[in-house]
């Protein structure tokens, strides 16, 4: 059972370089946090940043929705990273046929691949997506991770268990790119070398308007597998962003320790 492993174990077991870093930075700062900053203004993401980076082992963006999105700031992203070890990870999803992947990884005003230390990438493509980012990293971008979506948290949506189960299937061929798995249950995929990232987090278990689904940080910690725990809107729109984001750090640090002690 990969759950009941501590996460120094399984940084011995990792195959792809940023799962062995996140492994190590979350021991060290004792975080099993990832914060998703929804934010849209530049200035409002790296003041968030200066509040909160201590406490989160890493950063979730979604670049594309960024209104004034600029490189000066993904220099200020990555000096960020370094001061409060966090790594970045960017939510765009991908999902379409490796050539055009490649494109949008490194291309166009994001470029990805220069800033982000790890990608979320839909499976429903097929393995040529996979491919396509583990090229990019042979050809001179260095080591890289991605985060194949296994499950989703959002109402109705249409992955079904054969899914999940093919998708894993998938990504055993890229155990060197391969970072970990979007995804809600244990029961998905066993290997002790990938990071369960878990969304879909906030103290009371409730709904939003559009369909998101929220679980308790000690439900998806000790009963759904969650290795990383991603809050969003639980910690960036609460009145004190620190204060909050130390309570999901420390509530989530302990439920890791009693899973872990069994
Ligand atoms: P919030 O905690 O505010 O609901 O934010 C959740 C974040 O996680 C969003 O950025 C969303 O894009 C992402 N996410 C999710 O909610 N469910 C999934 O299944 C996959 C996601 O990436």
């Amino acid at each position: 059972d990969r759950t009941l492993l501590t996460y120094e174990q399984r940084s011995e077991l990792s195959t792809n370089t940023v799962a062995k870093r996140l492994f190590h930075i979350m021991s060290a700062k004792k975080s099993n946090l990832c914060l998703s900053i929804d934010l849209t203004s530049t200035i409002k993401i790296l003041d968030m940043i200066e509040k909160v980076g201590e406490h989160i082992c890493l950063l979730k963006t979604h670049a594309d929705i960024i209104e004034d999105f600029n490189t000066d700031f993904t220099v200020s992203l990555k000096n960020l990273a370094k001061k409060f070890n966090f790594l970045i990870l960017e939510d765009r999803k991908f999902a379409d046929i490796g050539n055009t992947v490649a494109l949008q990884y490194s291309k166009g005003i994001h470029k990805i691949a220069e800033w982000a230390d790890c990608v979320t990438v839909h499976s429903l493509p097929g393995e040529g997506i996979l491919k396509a980012i583990n090229n990019s990293c042979d050809n001179g971008i260095g080591s890289r991770g991605v985060f194949l979506l296994a499950e989703m948290s959002s109402e109705g949506n249409l992955i079904t268990t054969e899914y999940t189960a093919q998708t894993v299937k998938m990504a055993s061929k890229y155990p060197n790119v391969l970072t970990g798995f979007v995804c809600q249950t244990k029961e998905s995929f066993n290997d002790p070398r990938y990071i369960q990232l878990t969304p879909g987090v906030q103290f009371e278990c409730s709904k939003d308007e559009l369909g998101q689904v929220y679980n308790t940080p000690e439900k998806v910690i000790l009963e759904k597998g969650a290795d990383v725990v991603v809050v969003g809107r639980g910690i960036v729109t609460a009145k004190n962003p620190e204060a909050q984001a130390v309570l999901y750090k420390n509530v989530l640090w302990s439920n890791y320790l009693r899973r872990v002690s069994g």
